[in-house]
Order: structure tokens, then C-alpha cells, then sequence
């Protein structure tokens, strides 16, 4: 690639001369010129990734990397006088999905593709993305976030259907973006949309009328993370993805040759979440209008679709009324009636049915009977699902639960995020590790050298610094780069338990004000968005704010401790914050989190996990041992027991424990009531004395006392730096790679 060339025959003028809009154009054309040359020959089976979210992030740096033209592109532009992070801030980013589910599925596009797999990625284009936060008075406020611009990485298709509501009628059109192998092949995400969109109607924040669906089915990604809200609306947008899925699936299997009764050998679809389950009704439907019977067409759906659950709690479950059915996608109605009708024939077990009794149909069952695979996320979550939440099904089909603990890419989360550590680790163990993940055990064996550690600790300084600078120019934030970096960063929800780090740095403060310092200073940082209609998270958010604004300002505490509640936190700001992190809070309370893949992230950056066990925390436990992790708090048993019993009370433990009731009770003390709001602090102290549904109190004693056991083994550098260096060398398994060269040899055989 010449950069000189292009920019001359783009623009007529020299690449130092051009704007960074101009050279991230050409870059982007380029890029998708570059992608398409590789698309692989059509495969006669090729695997449908159909997700309701897609969080890509930036696409430039990591096709870039991805194409094997980034550093060639870097030293091009440096010899300019100009510097690729400038054109990398132009870009904006999609964030097409809400945090964990979303992230895996643009980390699964990146590893298919690499690994050279027939699979393309199914989705909608949302005009705006997960909305965007912006703090006002100590609170959260949602603003929208539009990411298409003139230069953008979708390219229109003539890919043209039809998609039947009662009473109306859309017209689909696909939109494509080329999904980079990492020296490998391109495949595809495709992204439906319909052209009567009408951004205009969104009023102030992101309000907007949810009656005309012409003009708002695909105007926002629902900000909605397991509560649900603005139903209808939902089904329509589901049933628009699927319906799109469904015709081209068939199309492009026909074209191959399929006589529809094979489709099997044709397609394999996985189904992210109960989100695309409707794709299992609706291509019986138009297997049936393409001529199969009803039998045939449910025996021909049965062995291509496949299933992954990505939660236990309850209120993410599915579960639409079927008059919402009736009064959106109507014809779907009787194909579900019959397929719960096989079941109730064949089950004498109403826990099993997919209508309940209140005329409800249960997505997950739906998927679970007509699926051929169903799988959870990590070993934990796997068992839960087979031993509680599922179990009955487990009962009845124990052949289709299989587990596929997940995984990220390490282009964009290792060689994109990091090339510091990159560089390091290449000079040690040469770059095999960049194919085959498990080749950074290797390092394992410089993990009591001083010379490496040392070198090491200096890469995490400089991160350190690097992201100092970067929230100082965005965010006016100063940090102290020679404090501990403590991060927490994931949605916003009261089971992963950002309340109960604010309830330890409270604490902590107060421990300050009695005059017992830190050695090394703490700065506490936290990223969460909260779903707009979830008012406990949003009470959680204005705590971490008041706290960081009454710390900041008080001078006996602040040269020690600092909080830090980063805005609009995204996937290019977890890029920064990532390799800047020391220890990495995994808190969630035990059996909730199905996996979490920021542990995974951090822990490749060589941060130190203070978690409980839940999720795949458990199998980094496993690989690291006990040394290199902060372990607390009850197990899951004991949780899933308590529920169960229902025996846990509260206040009990607010009326024992000192520590806890002083920190409870300063969130409506005099210093926080002078700058936050009383109805809101109020009301969130109420909610833990009362309730405290993800058992904090239980936890608080052992979090704190964990977390001053890795304080204090900070202050041992070397102990450190050796503890960092083998979560580096066990991340291997949390290669995307793995995962897919799992999901593919159990579920898909492409
Ligand atoms: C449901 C109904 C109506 C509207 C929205 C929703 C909805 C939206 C998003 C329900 C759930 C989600 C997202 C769930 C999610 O991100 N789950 C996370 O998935 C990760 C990948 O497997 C895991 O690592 C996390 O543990 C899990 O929380």
C-alpha cells in the first residue's frame, strides 16, 4: 500500500497536506478494497451467527492488523509527519450492542474468519448504537449516539425481502461490512435495515415515538441489559432480523443446490441468546410456503439450529405474551401452537411447555426442544444450567448440553490494545503465540526473571501514563500514575456489584480519616452504563459520582485515594483503561455472572483478578493457581441455596456487622447529602438495608480483607510482577480461537 499514491489520486494533493477525515477515508476504501480481494469460495455448508447485537468497536486499526498492513501503514504515515492514533480517533464507534453478549459475538466473527470458517454474522443496523452517557449533577444521562457517517465500513447490497407485519409490509435491504481474518480469509456481517428511518423523530435524550414502525424499527439498539421494556417494539425488531435471516439462508442454499428437506448439510444457525429465536418458527413458515409440509419443515429445521444461554436471571429470560405475537407477526402464531403442542404430546411435565399457562411463550424452551445443541458459556454457568436452572430439560435431552467457555480476540485486545506487551512477549517467545494462543505458557518460565519482570513492570507504567494523557486531553481527569490502578469496568447491574466496591471505598475513606494511609495511593476507577428504566443502577452511578466528588475534595483524603467514574465508558476506552490496570474487580455475586469476558481482557494484560468464584473466574483460578489471584466471598452453592431457602436477611447483618452499618449508613450521611440527591441516596441506602438482592453484606468483610491482601502484595514488586507474568502466560485459553475451534468441532463441523 502507498499511501503518497493514493491520497495524490484520492485528493491531488501530498499525505502530509491531507486532513485526517481524507487519509482515514482513503485508509477505510483501501481496507474494504484489501478485505474483498479475500473472500473465500462459497462452502457448501456455511454457519449463520444471527445476533440482536454486534459490538465491533473500531474497525480501522484491527483490518489493519488483520490484513498484516498495520505497521507498514504506521511507518507511512509517521514519515509524513502524522500518526495513525489521530486517524484511529476519527472513526467513531459502532457500539451495536450492550456489553458482554454483543462483544463475543464481534470477538467470534474475528476468530471464524481467521480460522478460515464458512460463517457470516447476522444482525441489524441499528442508526444509533447503545446510547451515549453524559453526567450531569452527579447522574447519568442518555444522548444518542449516530455512528454512520458518509465514510463508513457498510457497503449497500441489492440484497432486497419483504418482511410481513399484521397490516404492514417493509422492505428489507442488506448492508454488509467485511469481517478480517487474521492472515486468513474475509467473511461477512450482514446488517438489515429498511430505508424509512426517520432519524428525526427522536426528541430530547433519546426519546422517541415507539408507535410508527416505518419510521423506527431499526432507530436504536435497545439500551436494555436483561430488563425488558418497550416490548413490542422489541418483537418487531427481532422478528425483522429473523425474517431477513431466514430468506437469505434459504436463498443462498438453494442457489448451492439444496433441495430444502437437507438444509442441514446446508446451514447451521447459532442462535445468540433467545434474542433470534423466532428464526425457528419463521423458516418453518417459509419452508412451508416454498412447498414442505409441516412435518417435513420442522424435521428439516431440527438438526440446523443451535442455541447458547447467556444468563440465569430470571428477568432476562424471554418470555413474550401471545398477543403480542398475535398483534405484530400473527402468522408465526400457529406454527409455535403446534410446536408446544409436540411437546405437551410427548412430556407429561408443564415446566417443559413453550405457552405457559398465562399464554406466554418461553423463548429459551423453544429453543432448548427444537434446537440440536444448547450451550452455556463457561464450565460454571454449564453446570448451573444443567443442575438448576435447566435442569429439567437436562433431564430429557442431556446429549444436547454441552459447554463452550468463551473467549476474545487477541488481535484487538492483545496485539491492537497493547503493542508494548506484544513486543515483549514476541522477544521472548518469538510470535507463534499470535496463531496459537497456548504458546504464551512459554513465558511461564521467565516468571522469576528480574530482568524480564522489570521490563514488564515498565510496559504497565507506561500504559499507565499513556492512559493519564488520554483522560486528562477527553475527560479533564488527572490521574497519579504512581498509584494502584483498581478497575471495575462492565454494564451497570446490581448482580455484578459495583455497589459493594463503593460500599469498600467508603470504607476505605473513613480509614483514611482516622488517619491509617495506604503506602502506595489507590485510584479506584469504574466504566459502567446503566439501562435508562433501571433506577437501582442508576442510584449506584450518582453514589460512585458523589463519592468521587466529595474525595476529590477533601485534602486529607484525596493525596491517597482517588475514584474515578470514567463517561460514556465503550469498547475504544476499554482499549486504554485494559492495559493500564493492575487489579482487575471480578465481584460479581457467585452463580449470576455466566462468564464475563473483561476478566479474560484484563488478565491477558497482565492484571491480577479480585474476584469471586463465579463465571469463568473459576477456570482463571484453575490456571493460575491460588498465588496469582485474589479469591472471595460464598460460593455458588451457598448462594443458590440461600435463594432457595430464601433465608437471607439484611438486615441481620446490618445490625452485626460495624463496618458494614457505618458504611451503609454514610450513603445518607451529612457529607454525601450535601452534594447528592436525597430521594436517590435514600432510596439506594433503603434497598441494601432492606433487600440487598445480590447479598452483598454476606461478601463485604471478606472483599475487604482480600483486597488489602493484594494491596499490600503490590508493595512486593517483584512478587507482583511475577503474579502479572503468569496470568499472561495462562490467558492462552481465553483465545476466541479456542472457542470456535470448540463451538466448531462439537456444534457446527464446517
Ligand atoms: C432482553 C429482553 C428485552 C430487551 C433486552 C434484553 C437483553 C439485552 C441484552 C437481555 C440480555 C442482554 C445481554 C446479556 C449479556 O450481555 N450477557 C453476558 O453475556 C456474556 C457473553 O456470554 C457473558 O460473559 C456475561 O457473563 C453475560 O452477562
Amino acid at each position: 500500500m502507498n499511501l503518497t499514491e493514493i491520497m495524490q489520486a484520492a485528493y491531488g494533493k501530498t499525505l502530509s497536506d491531507c486532513t485526517n477525515s481524507e487519509i482515514y477515508c482513503a485508509l477505510l476504501r483501501e481496507v474494504n478494497a484489501m478485505a474483498a480481494k479475500k473472500q473465500a469460495a462459497p462452502a457448501k455448508k456455511k454457519l449463520y451467527y444471527i445476533s440482536a447485537e454486534f459490538l465491533i468497536g473500531k474497525l480501522l486499526s484491527n483490518n489493519l492488523i488483520n490484513l498484516g498492513v498495520y505497521e507498514d501503514v504506521k511507518v507511512q504515515l509517521a514519515q509524513a509527519g502524522r500518526s495513525i492514533s489521530e486517524i484511529e480517533e476519527i472513526e467513531p464507534e459502532p457500539s451495536l450492542g450492550n456489553g458482554g453478549l454483543g462483544r463475543l459475538a464481534a470477538c467470534f466473527l474475528d476468530s471464524i474468519a481467521t480460522l478460515g470458517l464458512p460463517g457470516d454474522g447476522v444482525g441489524l443496523n441499528y442508526h444509533f448504537g447503545l446510547f451515549r452517557q453524559v453526567f450531569a449533577q452527579n447522574a447519568q444521562t442518555a444522548k444518542p449516539d449516530p455512528w454512520l457517517s458518509e465514510c463508513s465500513w457498510l457497503t449497500r447490497t441489492e440484497v432486497t425481502y419483504p418482511v410481513v407485519y399484521r397490516g404492514l409490509e417493509v422492505t428489507a435491504r442488506m448492508y454488509d461490512i467485511h469481517v478480517t481474518g487474521y492472515g486468513n480469509t474475509t467473511n461477512k456481517l450482514h446488517l438489515f435495515d429498511i430505508e424509512s428511518v426517520d432519524e428525526s423523530i427522536v426528541k430530547d435524550g433519546i426519546d422517541f415515538d415507539k408507535s410508527d414502525i416505518a419510521k423506527n424499527l431499526t432507530l436504536f439498539l435497545y439500551p436494555d441489559d436483561s430488563d425488558d421494556a418497550g416490548r413490542l417494539l422489541r418483537i418487531y425488531q427481532q422478528y425483522f432480523m429473523v425474517s431477513c435471516a431466514a430468506q437469505l439462508i434459504l436463498d443462498e442454499a438453494v442457489a448451492k443446490g439444496c433441495t430444502l428437506h437437507d438444509l442441514r448439510d446446508y446451514a447451521v444457525i447459532q442462535i445468540n441468546d433467545t434474542h433470534p429465536t423466532m428464526v425457528i418458527p419463521e423458516l418453518i413458515r417459509l419452508l412451508m410456503a416454498r412447498g414442505l409440509t409441516m412435518h417435513e419443515a420442522i424435521a428439516a429445521v431440527n438438526g440446523c439450529c443451535a442455541y447458547t444461554n447467556h444468563t440465569i436471571l430470571a428477568e432476562a429470560l424471554e418470555k413474550w405474551p401471545m398477543a403480542y405475537l398475535e398483534q405484530a407477526v400473527p402468522q408465526l402464531v400457529p406454527i409455535i401452537e403446534v410446536l408446544d403442542n409436540r411437546i405437551r404430546r410427548k412430556f407429561d411435565d408443564s415446566t417443559l411447555y413453550i405457552i405457559d399457562k398465562d399464554e406466554r411463550v418461553h423463548m429459551a424452551h423453544l429453543d432448548i426442544h427444537y434446537c440440536y445443541s444448547v450451550n452455556g458459556v463457561a464450565s460454571l454457568h454449564t453446570d448451573i444450567l444443567k443442575e438448576n436452572e435447566l435442569h429439567n430439560f437436562y433431564r430429557v435431552y442431556p446429549e444436547k448440553f454441552n459447554n463452550k467457555t468463551n473467549g476474545i480476540t487477541f488481535r484487538r485486545w492483545l496485539l491492537h490494545s497493547n503493542p508494548e506487551l506484544t513486543q515483549l512477549l514476541t522477544s521472548l517467545i518469538g510470535d507463534g503465540f499470535k496463531q496459537d494462543a497456548t504458546e504464551l505458557q512459554r513465558l511461564a518460565k521467565f516468571a522469576k526473571n528480574p530482568v524480564v519482570l522489570r521490563k514488564l513492570l515498565a510496559i504497565k507504567e507506561g500504559k499507565k501514563a499513556e492512559l493519564k494523557a488520554f483522560l486528562q486531553k477527553t475527560q479533564g481527569i488527572c490521574l497519579n500514575e504512581n498509584s494502584i490502578f483498581d478497575i471495575q469496568i462492565k454494564r451497570l447491574h446490581e448482580y455484578k456489584r459495583q455497589q459493594l466496591n463503593a460500599l469498600y471505598l467508603i470504607h476505605k475513606y473513613l480509614e483514611i480519616k482516622s488517619g491509617k494511609k495506604p503506602k502506595t495511593p489507590i485510584t479506584a476507577i469504574f466504566g459502567a452504563k446503566a439501562a435508562p428504566a433501571y433506577i437501582i443502577a442508576q442510584d449506584i452511578i450518582h453514589l460512585i459520582l458523589c463519592l468521587q466528588e466529595l474525595i476529590a475534595n477533601d485534602p486529607e483524603v484525596s493525596p491517597y485515594l482517588h475514584v474515578v467514574m470514567v463517561e460514556n465508558y465503550n469498547v475504544t476506552l476499554a482499549e486504554k483503561l485494559i492495559p493500564a490496570c493492575d487489579i482487575s474487580e471480578q465481584i460479581s455475586l457467585a452463580s449470576k455472572e455466566a462468564s464475563g469476558t473483561g476478566n479474560m481482557k484484563f488478565m491477558l494484560n497482565g492484571a491480577v483478578t479480585l474476584g469471586t468464584e463465579d463465571g469463568a473466574n473459576v477456570e482463571i483460578h484453575e490456571l493460575v493457581g491460588d498465588e496469582n489471584i485474589y479469591i472471595f466471598g460464598e460460593s455458588s452453592d451457598t448462594v443458590v441455596q440461600r435463594y432457595a431457602e430464601g433465608s437471607y436477611c439484611a438486615k441481620d447483618y446490618y445490625k452485626k456487622n460495624k463496618k458494614i452499618a457505618r458504611a451503609v449508613n454514610f450513603i445518607t450521611g451529612r457529607e454525601l447529602l450535601a452534594i447528592g440527591d436525597e430521594e436517590r441516596l435514600t432510596r439506594l441506602s433503603r434497598e441494601l438495608i432492606g433487600k440487598d438482592w445480590f447479598m452483598t453484606f454476606p461478601d463485604f468483610d471478606a472483599y475487604t480483607a482480600t483486597r488489602e491482601k493484594a494491596y499490600a502484595d503490590y508493595e512486593k514488586r517483584m512478587e507482583w510482577a511475577e503474579k502479572m507474568m503468569m496470568n499472561i502466560a495462562m490467558a492462552g485459553y481465553f483465545s476466541s480461537d479456542r472457542t470456535i475451534a470448540e463451538y466448531n468441532n462439537d456444534i457446527w463441523n464446517l
